[in-house]
């Protein structure tokens, strides 16, 4: 049977990207983009789509059924920062929907799921440099809250029910074509866009905040090569690494292109999550088992936002 692909938050940052890359492998028609609002042109033009609200249960099971769906992408999430405001609701979009689609696997009615995890599993009391793939997992924020607990009942389900679901830790995601919501990391895009459009930015984290990120080609290419290798015989969520930088170190690197580019410092609410968070992330797992390898270091993603920015 071929696979059909449902993405669910396909309108997102990553979701919008990893659907036109899912549309390219497996052929326009068998990509159902979901989300509760429109996306951009390319997304809406290229292949189905459909309204769904990510905690309504029946809505999903309704386009499952309507498409015959094997494989869900599941990419709507709150983030870190916005779910420090909605804990509740946080845990409703990020926690209850998983279960559902957990549910639609272990029922037969799908067969495959793929759920993103984030750096935010991590917290106080985890080594913050070269952070392991196994350690203390404390998380301070509601939104790493639900990706621990979402970890643990992935890995419940594969080993209970034998749930073909895959999930990666991803760090920053750093990408151009579709603005980032509500996340920690989000400073490292709003800086180019600012770079480009008033030459000066005010940066929520201090100068010295570093954090793990990643290019977004990167992450589409781990996400895809994590699919499609073989089903785990244990469930990882696995730690993926690209780059490590801190505010003032990419400031460094954009004003190499833009020499005039000035940055001042606003600490909020952010840096205390951030604070929690690793700076570097020991992702030999991901290298070794699934040969994972990044190709964007700091300063090719950053002459890639300017120049795609621009
Ligand atoms: C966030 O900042 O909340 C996300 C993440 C690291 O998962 N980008």
């Amino acid at each position: 049977m071929s696979e059909k692909i449902l993405v669910i938050g396909a309108c997102g940052q990553i979701g919008s990207e990893l659907t036109m890359k899912l549309r390219e492998k497996y052929g326009n028609q068998n990509v159902i983009a979901s989300d509760i609002r429109e996306g951009n042109d390319e997304l809406m033009n290229s292949g189905p789509f459909e309204f769904i609200d990510a905690t309504d249960k029946a809505s999903i099971l309704m386009v499952i059924h309507k498409y015959g769906i094997t494989t869900i992408y599941l990419m709507a999430a709150m983030l870190s920062a916005t779910a420090e405001k909605q804990p509740k609701k946080a845990w409703d979009i990020n926690m209850n929907t998983l279960l559902y689609i957990l549910d639609f696997a272990k029922e037969k009615i799908i067969s495959k799921i793929y759920w993103p995890s984030s750096i935010a599993v991590f917290g106080e009391t985890t080594p913050r440099i070269d952070t392991p793939q196994q350690t203390i997992l404390e998380p301070a924020t509601v939104y790493g809250i639900s990706k621990l607990a979402g970890e643990r009942w992935c890995a419940y389900y594969h080993q209970k029910f034998g749930v073909d679901v895959r999930t990666l830790r991803y760090p920053g995601i750093i990408s151009w074509k579709t603005p980032p919501g509500g996340g920690t990391t989000d400073y490292a895009v709003e800086i180019f866009h600012k770079a480009l459009s008033d030459g000066k930015y005010e940066c929520f984290l201090s100068a010295e905040t570093t954090l793990p990120m990643m290019y977004m080609d990167d992450a589409l290419k781990a996400t895809l090569d994590v699919m499609d290798g073989p089903k785990f015989d244990t469930y990882i969520a696995y730690n993926v690494a690209a780059v490590s930088f801190n505010p003032k170190e990419l400031t460094s690197e954009i004003q190499k292109h833009l020499p005039n580019f000035t940055i001042s410092y606003k600490p909020d609410f952010r840096q205390k999550i951030a604070d929690t968070w690793p700076q570097t992330i020991n992702d030999s797992l991901a290298r070794k088992e699934w040969s994972w390898k990044h190709e964007y270091e700091t300063s090719d993603l950053v002459s890639v936002m300017l120049e795609n920015l621009k």
